[in-house]
């Protein structure tokens, strides 16, 4: 969301540091363009149930195993979500609702690949209001960002319905410290970790209300990446959290970062440079790397095979990214293809001059790094990064 995005000038820091929200998704609402298509992670826009007797449709590619979690956030106060789901053979699949400008929530694991539909409407059909459809995968597809032990890492719940995701490298039999401060009045911080083996770590799905601090200590069962969500207890609340994960017991090691930048935005009149610091890990040291654009998003994205899901659109700005990859960039790229180093990182930037194209105002590029195929590998990616935003202001 582009509101929430350009919030996030103040944390500018000298250094790059993970202190800069991870991008959201978000489709506007068209009544006259349904069935409309919604990805995993994106939440709706300007929907609503105009009248008592709207019915709004959407739909959404599944696969056979995935663990989705739905919401609807009815944020008028009074309209009722029903939700009516059917499966890719249009057979009824789920059917639930709540009252009273509820937030209607659901885990669910899907039974079939395909597009699955869904429908949501106003229970008894007598109330009107707005609302915000999220459906989310659990464990996401886009890759989430890495976090490394004992550094804060600055993000926000963007709304009700917003699942943030992370991911920390665990070590069996070490135990940690997650804390997570809410930092407004109202945000109520809900956890959970999930494993690499793909079961929810004991102890982790727990909630304090109101703006509290958030403190967990764990004990992890098993080696290798770990994903953490963060979202609102109830998802009726959002706002901005400062998360750390510490190491108490044990030595813990840190997870490669993937990609991360100091900024967000650069005013178009201004100029401006966002540093971009790449960490695929020493397992990819001394690759090439090849950091690809897009305009129009980072999700679906493109799945490179391999468990591997390159988080970016593809439209011109990425066809024209790829292109000039080999010669390092476009003219304002700097690194955007290059060798990764003896500990599997690099870095690059993006310059914008002062008094850009106007007409450059109000986009939003989004940028992640691919480890290229190697021989040693037999000729697959081994590395695709979480996605990185940088909003073009005025
Ligand atoms: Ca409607
Ligand atoms: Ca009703
Ligand atoms: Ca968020
Ligand atoms: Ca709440």
């Amino acid at each position: 969301m582009k509101a929430r995005v350009l919030g996030v000038c103040f944390t500018i820091t000298a250094a790059i540091s993970a202190s800069a929200d991870q991008p959201e998704s978000s489709i506007p609402c068209d009544e006259s363009a349904e069935p409309q298509i919604i990805a995993y992670g994106q939440s709706t826009e300007g929907c609503s149930i105009g009248e008592t007797v709207d019915l709004d449709r959407f739909e959404f590619l599944g696969t056979a195993g995935d663990q989705i979690h739905l919401a609807v956030d009815s944020t008028g106060g009074v309209m009722d979500p029903l939700v009516e789901m059917f499966d890719p053979d249009g057979l009824p699949f789920f059917t639930d609702s709540c009252n009273n400008g509820c937030t209607l929530m659901a885990d669910l694991t899907l039974p079939k690949t395909g597009v699955y539909s869904l429908n949501i409407s106003d229970l008894f059909g007598d109330n009107t209001g707005d609302y915000v459809l999220q459906i989310e995968r659990v464990p996401p597809r886009v890759p989430p960002p890495g976090v490394a032990y004992n550094t804060p890492v600055n993000d926000s719940i963007g709304n009700n319905t917003d699942y943030d995701f992370f991911q920390f490298q665990g070590v069996a039999g070490t135990m940690i410290r997650i804390a997570i401060d809410a930092l407004n009045t109202i945000l109520d911080p809900a956890t959970q970790v999930i494993q690499p083996s793909g079961a929810v770590l004991d102890g982790s799905e727990t909630f304090c209300f109101n703006g509290c601090t958030l403190i967990i200590d764990l004990t992890l069962e098993e080696t290798g990446p770990h994903i953490l969500r963060i979202s609102d207890q109830d998802q009726d609340n959002f706002g901005p959290y400062l998360l750390t994960i510490n190491c108490l017991i044990g030595t813990c090691t840190d997870i490669p970062l993937g990609l991360t930048a100091d900024v967000n935005a650069i005013s178009v009149s201004a100029g401006g440079t966002q540093n971009l610091a790449l960490d695929a890990g020493i397992a990819n040291a001394g690759d090439r790397y090849a950091l690809v654009g897009s305009m129009s998003g980072f999700t679906p994205g493109v799945d490179l095979g391999n468990g591997l899901l390159l988080p970016l659109n593809p439209d011109n700005y990425f066809v024209l990214t790829l292109l000039t990859a080999t010669s390092g960039g476009l003219p304002p790229q700097n690194n955007f293809f290059g060798t990764l180093d003896a500990s599997g990182k690099a870095n690059a930037d993006l310059t914008l001059p002062s008094d850009s194209n106007p007409a450059f105002a109000g986009l939003i590029l989004h940028h992640a790094f691919l480890v290229l195929p190697n021989n040693t590998r037999g000729g697959t990616f081994s590395f695709a990064s979480n996605p990185v935003s940088l909003s073009l202001d005025t």
